[in-house]
């Protein structure tokens, strides 16, 4: 990415203000030196744990400069849940501001990794040549959760990259003028490629203002300032509903504010059309759902000028898309069958995972696990093929991965976990287990014994128990039953 044609242009404005293009530009060289000081070689895998705003950018594209890969990640997450990125990506460095040292050194014990304090680098100002970078290269490494074994690292390259933002550029008319407030996690497609590095490439800017608080985002959507929005349906149905709270000046303030927006999208999980309409209500809005996945960045997406609710468009340039029944044969029109994608954006491989990436495609194309259907108004997500693959608030769990951990709680000899449908979350997580001995932790306890392994989004909202799990004839856990123990 090139910073330096954007010049005095802000690129991001954060806590501590305004930055350049240049200003950010030299502060990625700053960086790059001091990593390959460090000892960072092409390929070595870099994670970092800056907040997001101008420290991340920069130590993002330092990483870059010397040819290194990329792993984000949330820091608010438990080390024992980010143990296994750290590990399986044998991370040699990682990156953190003076608020996250602590948890850098933490984190870097996991592999011998040396911490690099970015801001302390930054101003340092060290030069150093830089290698050139093959668009080929590896750039990025984003665990995602399957429904075999332990998350895997998907890896994107600059090449793969390059051409998600480039479609979402063309698609959505993005220019230096445009300014977006970013919202989401730097650890997701959605709050990385979508959110920030896209308007990077055209010289827009970015407002990191550190996360969702829904007061606060609506301030900046009536500031007049922000021209792009874009989110999971979570975060529009929280909008909604601190909307519905506010007095009528502050609505009719919001209200204006939103429909200065010159546009608004959605995605990761299915919007509501509840949602969509109330959105539209509120802001004049008709939110443009888009279809996305770790993997692939952006496949499908409606049209500025046409937008079908329940519907998730067109493949976007670039993209070349497929749906198959069983055997693999192309489905007519109208019937639902597995989605499978092709072209520049799709990711690489699966990290150390040769077999995973190999059965994921099939003469070239990546099998989703998405059960979609065309219609004559755009495609349309039917689910995933998999009751174990869970979107909550946005973010994919594996039901799998939760039961694993549980398993090793003192008080359960077994459990099996399921999501529930929920209009604000989309889903969420819910345990059916069965007791060791005469233990029961209360919801509470087992909520908090969660959040100290694993990510808020992972740890289920509810929890039964019950003397055995119900089980098919093959002794399979059947878990449409267990979703019925919770209705
Ligand atoms: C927080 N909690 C959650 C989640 N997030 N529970 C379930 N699912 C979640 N996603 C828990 C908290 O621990 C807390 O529990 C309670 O919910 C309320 O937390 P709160 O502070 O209100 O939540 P928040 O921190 O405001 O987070 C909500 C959120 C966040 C903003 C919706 O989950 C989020 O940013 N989601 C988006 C993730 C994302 O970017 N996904 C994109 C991946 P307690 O009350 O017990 O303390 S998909 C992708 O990238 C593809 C390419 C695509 O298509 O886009
Ligand atoms: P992730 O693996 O976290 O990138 O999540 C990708 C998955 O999110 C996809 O495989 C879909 O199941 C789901 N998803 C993304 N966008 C949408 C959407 N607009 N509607 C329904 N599901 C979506």
């Amino acid at each position: 990415m090139q910073l330096t044609q954007f010049g005095a242009s802000v690129a991001v404005i954060d806590a501590e203000g305004s930055q350049s293009y240049s200003d950010l530009d030299g502060a990625a060289n700053a960086v790059a030196a001091a990593l390959i000081q460090a000892g960072v070689t092409p390929g070595a895998v870099v994670a970092t744990v800056c907040p997001a705003g101008r420290w991340w950018l920069a130590g993002t594209f330092g990483v870059w400069r010397t040819g290194g890969v990329l792993l984000p990640l949330e820091a608010s997450h438990p080390p024992a849940d980010l143990r296994h990125p750290i590990t399986d990506s044998a991370v040699t460095h990682v990156l953190c501001t003076p608020d996250t040292k602590g948890l850098a050194q933490e984190l870097a014990a996991f592999t011998g990794a040396r911490v690099i304090d970015v801001r302390e680098v930054v101003a340092l100002s060290l030069a150093a040549e830089l290698p050139s970078v093959l668009s080929d290269a590896d750039a990025m490494i984003i665990y995602t959760s399957g429904t075999t074994g332990l998350p895997k690292g998907v890896v994107h390259t600059h090449r793969s990259l390059a051409a998600q933002c480039a479609a979402m550029v063309e698609s959505w008319g993005w220019s230096a003028t445009d300014r977006i407030v970013c919202v989401l996690p730097l650890h997701h497609v959605h709050g990385l490629v979508n959110v920030t590095f896209t308007p990077l490439t055209v010289g827009a800017t970015v407002e990191t203002p550190g996360g969702f608080d829904a007061l606060a985002t609506w301030e900046r959507l009536a500031s007049g300032e922000v021209s792009v929005f874009m989110a999971v349906p979570t975060v529009y149905s929280r909008l909604v509903r601190s909307w519905l709270d506010a007095n009528d000046e502050t609505k009719a303030r919001w209200s204006a504010g939103a429909a200065s927006l010159r546009l608004m999208v959605s995605g990761s999980a299915a919007l509501p059309v509840s949602t969509l309409e109330q959105w539209q209500e509120i802001s004049g809005h008709v939110l443009l759902e888009r279809y996305g996945m770790t993997e692939l960045g952006m496949a499908l997406g409606n049209n500025f000028d046409r937008r079908v609710p329940g519907h998730v468009g067109w493949p976007f340039p670039g993209v070349d898309v497929r749906i198959v029944d069983e055997s693999g044969t192309d489905v007519a029109d109208d019937e639902s069958g597995e989605l499978l994608v092709r072209g520049d954006q799709v990711f690489n491989r699966y990290l150390n995972r040769p077999d995973a990436t190999a059965e994921s495609f099939v003469d070239g194309w990546f099998r989703t696990g998405d059960v979609a259907q065309l219609t004559p108004d755009g495609y349309r997500l039917l689910g995933r093929a998999s009751v174990d693959i869970i979107k909550s608030g946005g973010e994919k769990v594996s039901a799998l991965d939760i039961e694993e951990v549980f398993r090793t709680h003192p008080a359960v000899a077994d459990c099996a976990v399921v999501g529930l449908p929920d209009e604000e979350w989309g889903e969420r997580v819910a345990m059916a287990w069965v007791a060791d001995g005469t233990e029961h932790p209360t919801d509470t306890d087992f909520r908090s014994w969660g959040k100290e392994r694993l990510a808020p989004a992972k740890v289920p909202f509810r929890y039964v128990v019950v003397d055995e799990l119900p089980r098919n004839p093959m002794g399979k856990v059947t878990k449409v039953a267990v979703r019925a123990l919770f209705t």
